[in-house]
């Protein structure tokens, strides 16, 4: 497909400024749009998105106001209507009125994008480009209208909902009844809504801080009302911290959610009407993990979030995705640390930046977070323009300080209320709150693609008891952009001293600056040096607080005791966490570079595993940290963020593989007494715990429960464990837990786990999706045979459903590094003939599979050449969709 150009935008010709929708709800549904569209440019032809397919969308009829146009009177493609200037006789400002009536066939429409049903229930997801499968229209986010929406269906379809307040409803002389919506608020298409179904219903109420109250109502599928109360304590919270933290109050008198099974995304911030994936909002004990339930949490916020980043202020084009996306990740980051553990919320957040989104921006998808060119909108709602678009964010407010970043976001929010805008305008407001100029920083992180690469060099003079530090910073070239201008990065930087093992104080710049125990070092060029003062000793230094940019760090001088004296002593968490890891990597480096000389996996050993031991034991002795941190230090560097780590064409899948091996098995051994004792330390809940200690204390306790059953010495009385474990658990996370710890054994108790827990749970897909997940990520050889079993399980596996493609393929090709690279290819060839197989099904779902080919280059032969045919193979399949082609092409450029 032609890439649409982010420096080729120009405004619409024609605005939507009044949508009056009629829709009649059936197999085969009748869709009225009638719309006031006012002229912008003389002489322009309107040219209205619309595709016949995916869900049969056929015209009924045009009218210009009020008079029929003769089919031959406008032209219609596979994209798009265009009604010639010359049958709009309006001048530019002055309105006319356009009506075309469809029909849709939503059973058809199986790319869950526009009009769809799921489980009987009829839904809607319209971003980014979904409207134009239900309607022709000018469907692009800078488009915004005030809509009336009558929603009519026979009475077997009870609840019909759509954006804003239920003005009228009624019964129709014919038998069917009808709901008439109004939306006051304009906004874009993409967030328009329309739900029709037979659902139980959660409701509650909320009062806002000037004292309105909000009537708030979950609509899930029947029989799942004891799983909704979570999802709506969490839909209070998001109301009260949004308030609180950002002066963000809501805007209409209710506020509603449905769950559907059927979802390609997380959720959807439809204004007042968000639709959710039901894996993001049903939970209860039984059923759902601890993690579950804090994504759930942080989902439920996020849609909220977006009522005023995204709906109030919305994008001006897809290209600002960003803009709504980087911004509400950020918030809903946010408002989960707030709720929950900072410390341990931000290290997970790094983990899935660094495991997820490095790799994207090492690779042919690699796009700065405003990409500059599309072929397929929806592969672009990536892990960049969302995760590092956050930590755009982060930046910004660690720049301007938190106080200085909440008066910039009031700016920015009274200033464009209403408003399609650009990250400039973002960015603009920030400035101007604050009086700073961040155009450096927006002309880099805005425009640019790929990790910079940070390395720091110190100079320490006692006499002068001065610290100098060299920082130099690089970017890889990543497609299109071979040269890069020096980012401009906060450098959050500590010092810990070895005679106290505290923290240092320190001068920044001059040496009667204030003393600090933390400062931010504004790195913007190549090469640059800081000189910190009043260093009382040599120091240790802690680099990167808090993650406070999204960099590769390197610092060569810091030893191997050094990482471990700030993984015992740091008053960071991050650093402390991530000096841990960078001794493991280390370690692992070399173990890999072993296993390439011919050491077997089971005979590799490291010189500095002792070291990396103690270190882990010291922490989880530590009775002061907090168990979620102990339990995020003990997990190690996996086998794909190795293979990332490694130079181009260099990942040898064996090696990697049995260096990982060796690693768990080497800690499994080295401190299985001490993983025995803290698990029963963490076996039951402690007096006046806290329900966010006994998270972190589950957490903790299945960690310890992995390991053990990894020691060969230990294993026995470990399965017992699991088998106790899941028999008795506290909650969901213990159930699902054992089956984790026992997911790479071949062992009788696996087999009766898997059994027992398919048994309890084979009427509840979310559990069922957990049971297929498990399976996809075991690193026993049958499981590509265990995935052909679940997709002949036509009772519990559908493979239109996105969750059920997401918990097998998505697991195994993103979560099993040694089944997904088996070195026969059976791994790939598995996971291509999905991709062709889902394509013509969802090109969004088959899309999301396929990125994970996009990694081929990173690999040796026989990998790599196998990764390689099987993309040819995709890239032959007969009518592929856009999405697909893109990452297949790009991949094989
Ligand atoms: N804005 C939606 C994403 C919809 C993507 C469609 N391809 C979810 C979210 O970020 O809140
Ligand atoms: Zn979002």
């Amino acid at each position: 497909a032609q890439p649409v150009l982010r420096l080729e935008y120009e405004p619409p010709a024609f605005l939507a400024k009044d949508v009056d929708l009629t829709v009649e709800l059936d197999d085969t549904s009748k869709i009225s749009c009638k719309v006031e569209y006012e002229r912008q440019r003389e002489g322009a032809d309107l040219v209205l998105n619309g595709e016949r397919k995916p869900a049969q969308m056929e015209i009924q009829s045009v009218l210009i106001n009020g008079e029929s146009l003769d089919a031959d009177a406008y032209q219609v493609d596979d994209e798009t209507m265009t009604i010639p200037s010359a049958a709009l006789p309006v001048k530019v400002g002055e309105k006319i009125s356009v009506q075309i009536d469809v029909t849709v066939v939503p059973e058809k429409n199986t790319s869950l994008n526009g009009l769809y049903k799921s489980s009987g229930n009829f839904c809607t997801q319209m971003e980014a480009e979904g409207f134009r499968n239900m309607m022709y229209f000018v469907d692009r986010p800078d488009n915004m209208s005030i809509y009336r929406t009558k929603v009519i269906a026979s009475k077997s379809v009870p609840h019909l909902l759509s954006n804003g307040n239920d003005v009228e409803r009624g019964d129709l002389p014919d038998g069917r009844h009808f709901v008439l919506w109004e939306d006051p608020w304009p906004k874009p298409c993409y967030l328009f809504a329309l739900v029709g179904g037979d659902f139980d219903v959660l409701t509650d109420s909320f009062t806002t801080c000037s004292g309105k109250e909000v009537r708030l109502g979950i609509f899930v599928e029947k029989g799942n009302l004891s799983k909704t109360p979570h999802a709506m304590d969490c839909l209070k919270r998001a109301f009260k911290w949004d308030e609180e933290r950002f002066d963000r109050e809501y805007d209409l008198s209710q506020f509603n959610i449905v769950a559907v099974s059927d979802f390609t995304m997380g959720a959807m911030e439809n204004k007042s009407l968000n639709i959710f994936n039901s894996k993001y909002v049903l939970a209860d004990n039984d059923t759902a993990t601890d993690t579950d339930f804090l994504n759930i949490e942080g989902i439920i916020g996020h849609e909220y979030f977006h009522n005023w980043s995204g709906n109030r202020v919305t994008c001006r084009d897809w290209f600002q995705l960003t803009l709504k996306e980087g911004l509400t990740v950020f918030r809903d980051q946010e408002f989960s640390s707030d709720l929950n553990s900072r410390a341990s919320k931000r290290i997970a957040d790094v983990q899935l930046l660094r495991d997820h989104q490095f790799k994207e921006d090492a690779g042919p998808m690699a796009h700065p977070i405003r990409p500059d060119a599309y072929e397929a909108i929806d592969n672009f709602y990536s892990l960049t323009v969302y995760e590092k678009g956050a930590e755009i964010i982060r930046m910004i407010q660690t720049i301007v300080t938190p106080e200085g970043f909440r008066k910039g976001l009031n700016l920015y929010f009274e200033r464009h209320d209403g408003q399609a805008v650009t990250c400039d305008d973002f960015v603009k407001a920030m400035e101007d709150a604050n009086e700073v100029d961040l155009s450096l920083f927006r002309d880099t992180w805005y425009t640019q693609a790929g990790t910079p690469e940070v390395s720091v060099k110190t100079s320490y003079n006692a006499e002068a008891a001065e610290l100098t530090l060299t920082v130099e910073q690089s970017c890889p070239a990543t497609p299109g952009q071979a040269e890069k201008e020096p980012f401009d990065i906060p450098l959050a930087v500590g010092l810990v001293g070895t005679s106290s093992n505290g923290p240092l104080r320190f001068k920044v710049g001059a040496a009667d600056a204030e003393e600090v125990d933390s400062a931010v070092l504004r790195v913007t060029k190549a090469k640059q040096e800081f000189t910190l003062h009043g260093v009382s000793e040599k120091p240790v230094p802690s680099l990167l607080r808090g993650f406070s940019a999204p960099v590769k760090l390197s610092c060569s001088e810091l030893t191997r005791r050094d990482l471990v004296f700030l993984a015992a002593h740091d008053t960071d968490s991050f650093v402390r966490y991530e000096s841990g890891q960078e001794l493991a990597k280390q370690i692992l480096t070399e173990l890999v570079e072993k296993a390439a000389s011919g050491v077997e996996a089971d005979a590799l050993d490291h010189e500095d595993a002792p070291l990396l031991l103690s270190s882990l034991e010291h922490t989880l002795r530590d009775a002061s940290l907090d168990r979620a941190l102990v339990s995020l230090a003990l997990a190690m560097p996996n086998e794909s963020a190795m293979a990332d780590a490694m130079e181009k064409g260099t990942a040898n899948v064996d090696h990697i593989s049995s260096a990982c091996a060796a690693l768990r098995r080497l800690i499994a051994e080295g401190l299985g007494p001490l993983f025995a004792e803290t698990y029963e330390a963490t076996r039951e809940p402690a007096k006046n715990e806290s329900p966010g200690d006994a998270v972190a204390r589950r957490q903790l306790k299945n960690s310890c429960l992995r390991y053990l059953v990894k020691n060969s010495a230990l294993r026995e009385d470990a399965l017992r464990k699991a088998v106790h474990q899941f028999e008795a658990p506290e909650n969901m996370t213990d159930r699902y837990g054992a089956v984790l710890a026992v997911r790479d054994i071949d062992c009788s108790e696996r087999t009766r786990l898997l059994q027992d827990f398919f048994d309890m749970y084979k009427s509840d897909k979310l559990v069922v999706q957990k049971w297929f997940r498990v399976q996809a990520q075991s690193a026993l050889p049958s499981t590509v045979d265990a995935m052909k079993s679940i997709m002949d399980m036509p009772e519990v596996f559908d493979i239109k459903n996105p969750n059920c493609c997401y918990a097998v393929f998505n697991a195994f090709a993103g979560g099993n590094f040694t089944g997904f690279h088996a070195a026969d290819g059976s791994g790939y060839t598995f996971v291509a003939d999905r991709i062709i197989q889902i394509d013509d099904i969802n090109p969004q779902v088959a899309s999301r599979l396929a990125k994970q080919f996009s990694s081929w280059r990173s690999f040796t032969a026989p990998w790599s050449t196998k990764m390689h045919a099987e993309l040819e193979r995709i890239a032959a399949k007969k009518d592929l969709s856009k999405d697909v082609a893109e990452i297949v092409h790009k991949s094989l450029e």
